[in-house]
């Protein structure tokens, strides 16, 4: 029996039963595309409400409408459970589950560690098993296909084929999709990497494949370090800019008009994100483990994970400005999610302000038009639900999340001072005796 052959033709003729292991921001719009390819999917994830959303035809992820669940669920091409036998009948299976960091700091490989497990307990001849989320290079090889092989027997290129294919999922995002969006494929054999690609090729526009799973779990590590540390550079320019007293904005800008050999990045108040500050420690985590040191990756964090503190900083020296302690002042923190115009709160830098503001004895409220309440270790706060009446009775606003649908020229108008982490104000704001900007 030629495998290879044989999950090609399903492919081709859509008779594919595909599972998608982990319903999140990646799995979700991941299923959907798959059922919209003609594929049938099933999601599976432990988390019963996820499951049951899906099964009543709603998305609790903003990148995909409930129409579409609700339509793929009637045509019977999509379903949800929380039962990970369906593999058994898998003929596909995706791996979307989140790699986070522990305490330490060290990858939490746990998620991708249990689902391997769940694979190794119901594979059979004749699938392919593909690894999507970010993982520093030799997850696939090293901690997924041993257990894979020892539990089936099977051998891997010939029995079953097994991928590495980085999600490339920005949230909030409508001109670059999942479908859109070129898609990196290596497998651990050709075979392997021959066989992925084929099951991604009838549903996503473009997939490019390279020459094995280490290839592209780096080059997704490439592509989330790239901007941590472009971040980490922009955040340090405004540290020095506000060193030589010159507007950082203005210097952006102005470098960012040329039109080849330079890529814009803004400065803020930290970086938040369940993928930008976290994917490259797993690169610098697996280069200690071989005894090197990554460097700009660790600088760049360090620099990131300072600009709370830094934005503290500016609003106690504005407040001192206007003869007020930070202690006792009434701050507004506006913006909570770790971008604008989402409703996302990991590892968002405005936790880490408003803590740091509560350290320091200031009364800080927050508000946040997509995050409806705060709680987090010491934070328990609620969105303020008047943003306009709290803004005029704050001591200082602080703009943490430049989120689109704020009135900024009113706020601007109505607050007694604005520190402007995300130069939110723009022009408004530049050289105005009530904003203060990074
Ligand atoms: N940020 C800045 N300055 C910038 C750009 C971003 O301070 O110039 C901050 C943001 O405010 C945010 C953090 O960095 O707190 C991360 O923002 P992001 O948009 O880079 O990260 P994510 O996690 O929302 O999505 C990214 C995707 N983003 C883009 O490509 C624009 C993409 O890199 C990945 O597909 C995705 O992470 C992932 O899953 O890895």
């Amino acid at each position: 029996m030629d495998f290879q052959i044989e999950l090609t033709n399903k492919f081709q003729n859509h008779s594919a039963r595909v599972v998608i292991l982990g319903l999140g921001y990646v799995g979700l719009p991941l299923a959907v595309v798959f059922a919209d390819a003609g594929y049938t999917v099933i999601g599976v994830d432990p988390i019963r409400e996820k499951v049951d959303a899906i099964q009543q035809g709603k998305s609790y992820i903003a990148d995909v409408p409930s129409e579409q669940v609700a339509r793929l669920v009637k045509e019977g091409k999509l379903s949800a459970t929380v039962d990970f036998s369906v593999i058994r009948d898998a003929d596909a299976v995706s791996i979307c589950v989140p790699t986070p960091l522990l305490k330490t700091g060290d990858p939490d490989l746990s998620f991708i560690v249990s689902a391997r497990d769940s694979v190794a307990k119901y594979m059979h001849p004749g699938m392919v098993i593909i690894l999507e989320s970010s993982t520093y290079p030799g997850t696939t090889r090293e901690l997924v296909l041993p257990k894979l092989v020892e539990a089936s027997g099977l051998v891997v290129g010939k029995d079953f084929f097994l991928a590495f294919s980085p999600e490339r999922v920005d949230p909030g995002r409508e001109d670059w999709t999942t479908v859109n969006t070129p898609r990196v494929v290596g497998g651990i054999t050709p075979a392997c990497g021959v066989v992925a690609a084929e099951l991604y090729s009838h549903a996503l526009k473009t997939v490019i494949p390279v020459s094995s799973v280490e290839v592209a779990e780096m080059a997704k590590l490439l592509e989330n370090t790239f901007r941590l540390i472009n971040i980490g550079l922009v955040n340090e320019l405004a540290i020095m800019c506000n060193r030589l007293g010159v507007d950082v904005w203005e210097v952006i800008d102005a470098a960012a008009t040329k039109p080849f050999g330079f890529m814009k990045f803004t400065p803020g108040p930290g970086l938040g994100g369940h993928c930008i500050p976290i994917d490259p420690l797993y690169l610098s985590w697996k280069l200690r483990s071989l005894n090197y040191t990554a460097k700009f990756i660790e600088l760049a964090s360090e620099i990131n994970t300072n600009m709370p503190r830094f934005v503290v900083g500016k609003v106690q020296d504005a407040l001192n400005d206007q003869r007020k302690p930070l202690k006792g002042s009434r701050i507004l923190v506006l913006g909570a999610a770790y971008k604008p115009d989402i409703d996302d709160l990991r590892e968002s830098p405005a936790i880490d302000v408003i803590g740091l503001l509560k350290q320091k004895g200031a009364d800080v409220q927050y508000h946040d038009p997509y995050i409806p309440a705060i709680d987090h270790d010491a934070i328990s706060l609620q969105s303020v639900p008047d943003l306009m009446e709290s803004v005029r009775h704050a001591d200082c606003v602080v703009i943490v999340t430049n989120h689109a649908n704020y009135d900024y020229p009113s706020i601007l108008e109505s607050a007694a001072l604005v520190v402007d982490t995300r130069n939110a104000m723009g022009t408004l704001g530049r050289n105005h005796p009530k904003v203060v900007r990074l």
